[in-house]
């Protein structure tokens, strides 16, 4: 069934949010990320990678993910050998780190394999779900009372859950009102790692609003200091940023840093490694779910199919299309149902048709690469 690939493209495109996006590491207005189209036998795979303009989240950006596809991950599957996601995984681990970069490449990979199979990605992945409960993260807002607004309509238009982004001085307060105005709401705090253990206190002053959970309070190689908080709170922690591998998450389990495990897919390198920390949680009781880098739908979808397997269990940051853009590059767009729900697509690969004349007026950036020893960039057409 290996069909060689013919061309990898990356495409770096610039989407404005409807609404900036604020967390502890800063505010946002628009979303620069990298697509990654892969040619093989008349069949094109797409994978979209979540690395962001700057290092904040993590180390990784576009122009470092760009270089590394270009130079070392698009060679290995354009030297006619490599064309399924599971020995690219392990091709892959050669070189270390730059997960985000690897995953996006993993992902275009894993949709020429469904659409060649005719089979939709949640069916190969071994995923049991339908539709999906989701769930919206909400930003740091300029006033608590625009805060409260946008809870309000979320939870109006059906959510499962809402987070909200806090950090120092916009935390224990803010989710006090949140908890006077809604107080049956599932809610959940994520600090994106701008505390320490010096905050232990004001972080447990969080125990009492009946948090779901609070995820990522300390910076991502903290796991020690998690375990630490862990055993003081009630509410359950969840890691986020911290959580690179299933090795990562057997070290969590076992110094009991967090109760609850986000996986992401570009920040773990990609669905193989997302599926073998899901088994890992799954056998150790660990409920997971998916979290969400504010992708296009084409991310997105990725996600969906994803969040299929058993153990997702918790809401998930999958939001509709106009949550975060108004011109979506998926057709249909993802659409949240009045129960919170998401469907999960039936049709084969990524399972959603790809608006290629609105990824074209948002590229910034386009680079074709085509056989291993002849590295070039090739000028549009
Ligand atoms: O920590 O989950 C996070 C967005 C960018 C960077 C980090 C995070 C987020 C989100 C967005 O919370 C979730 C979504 O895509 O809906
Ligand atoms: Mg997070």
């Amino acid at each position: 069934m290996s069909g060689k690939i013919e061309r990898v493209e990356l495409l770096l495109l610039r989407l404005p949010y409807v609404h900036f996006f604020e967390t502890s590491l800063g505010r946002e207005e628009e979303r620069e990320f990298i697509l990654v189209k892969v040619y093989s036998g008349g069949i094109s795979g797409y994978g979209e990678i979540v690395a962001g303009q700057s290092p904040h989240y993590s180390y990784e950006t576009t122009s470092t993910a760009w270089h590394v596809l270009k130079d070392f991950f698009a060679p290995l599957v354009l030297d006619g050998s490599i064309s399924s996601p599971l020995v690219f995984h392990e091709k892959a681990k050669e070189y270390r780190g730059h997960l985000m970069a690897k995953a996006g490449l993993e992902l275009a990979l894993w949709d020429i394999k469904g659409k060649r199979e005719g089979v939709p990605l949640w069916k190969l992945y071994g995923g049991v779900k339908r539709e999906i409960p989701s769930g919206v993260s909400i930003g740091i807002q300029d006033s608590v009372s625009e805060l409260l607004d946008r809870v309000q309509s979320f939870i109006e238009e059906g959510y499962q859950r809402v987070k909200i982004k806090i950090k120092p001085e916009w935390d224990v307060g803010v989710v006090e009102e949140i908890r006077k105005t809604f107080p049956n709401v599932s809610l959940q705090a994520d600090a994106n790692g701008a505390y320490s253990l010096e905050d232990k206190d004001v972080l447990k002053g969080l125990d009492e609003f009946n948090l779901l959970m609070l995820e990522q309070p300390f910076p991502p190689y903290d796991l020690w200091d998690h375990g630490h908080l862990q055993k003081e709170m009630k509410t359950p922690l969840c890691l986020d940023e911290s959580i690179l591998s299933v090795d990562t998450a057997r070290k969590a389990h076992e110094m009991e840093s967090c109760r609850i495990i986000n996986i992401k897919v570009g920040r773990v390198g990609g669905i193989v490694e997302s599926k073998k920390i899901h088994d890992f949680c799954q056998e150790k009781h660990i409920p997971v779910w998916c979290g969400g880098m504010l992708e296009s739908g084409i991310g997105r979808a990725h996600n969906i199919h994803l969040a299929t397997l058993p153990n997702f269990k918790l809401p998930n940051d999958l939001s509709a299309s106009k949550r975060y853009y108004e011109k979506d590059l998926i057709d249909p767009p993802v659409e949240v149902s009045r129960k919170g729900t998401i469907q999960v697509p039936e049709l084969p690969g990524i399972g959603v048709s790809i608006l290629e004349h609105r990824i074209e007026r948002a590229t910034l950036n386009r680079e074709v690469l085509k056989a291993r020893y002849l590295l070039r960039s090739d000028p549009i057409n």
